[in-house]
């Protein structure tokens, strides 16, 4: 495989452009928290204005910038970003969110910047979060199943990052740790509710890059640095 930016991430901030910070929290200041990427990305409310507002405000402070777009309508054409990383829900209900959405971008963009267009397996297991509603995906998973969707992701279908997706709540020790020992050469990304030192460290003991997300938005800036801190001490 290729060297990829994120060989040597320990932790990514993911902002959802349809979410406030919290009161006296700039864009800025989530920039500075040390995090080694950003991706800009969320499952509802999500619009071209949402999305531009966020790139613009963070294509200042000196962090690479990605784009996670939720469908295709939402992507747009900056080039403060460093590119594109693009969901593929490996336990999607709907074949739509595994290749069918991704079709239809391709189709309806004849300029596709593939130098800059990269995928994420995604292993959504939180049921209740609006990613698994949205995508219907099959939660009821255990570590045996992750592991070998993660396996698949990297082997059968050359994925280079496996994202086991908690949004929104603490997810489960060792079924992480069985996707990290699953995969050999791809990234694997965790995320969902880190929100604090301990909690970020110990997915950071599995997974090759911790997601952090609602944090930002519902504690800010000091509970993030102290996730980063986590991620590099692991
Ligand atoms: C969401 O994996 C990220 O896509 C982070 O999850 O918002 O729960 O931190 P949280």
């Amino acid at each position: 495989m290729t060297t990829c930016p994120w060989d040597d991430w320990n932790h990514i901030l993911k902002i959802d452009p349809d979410k406030e910070l919290p009161e006296g929290v700039t864009y800025g200041d989530l920039c500075a928290t040390g995090t080694d990427a950003i991706e800009v990305g969320g499952t509802m409310g999500i619009t071209e204005e949402n999305m531009e507002a966020v790139v613009d405000a963070c294509a200042e402070h000196d962090v690479p910038l990605y784009q996670e777009p939720s469908s295709p309508d939402v992507v747009i054409d900056n080039r403060a970003l460093e590119g594109y990383l693009i969901p593929s829900v490996f336990n999607a209900g709907s074949p739509f969110w595994i290749t069918g959405a991704h079709k239809e971008w391709v189709r309806i963009d004849s300029n596709l910047d593939w130098d800059r267009t990269w995928t994420e397996a995604y292993i959504v297991m939180n049921p209740e979060a609006d990613v698994a509603t949205y995508t219907e995906a099959d939660c009821d998973l255990d570590a045996d199943d992750v592991a070998a969707y993660a396996q698949i992701a990297e082997r059968m279908f050359g994925q280079e990052i496996v994202y086991v997706e908690y949004s929104g709540t603490f997810g489960d020790e060792e079924i992480v740790e069985a996707a990290g020992e699953a995969t050999e050469e791809a990234t694997l990304f965790y995320g969902g509710g880190i929100h604090d030192y301990d909690s970020a460290a110990t997915m950071a003991r599995h997974a090759d890059v911790i997601v952090v997300g609602d944090l930002a938005h519902d504690e800010g800036v000091e509970a993030v640095r102290q996730t980063v801190e986590a991620a590099n001490d692991a």
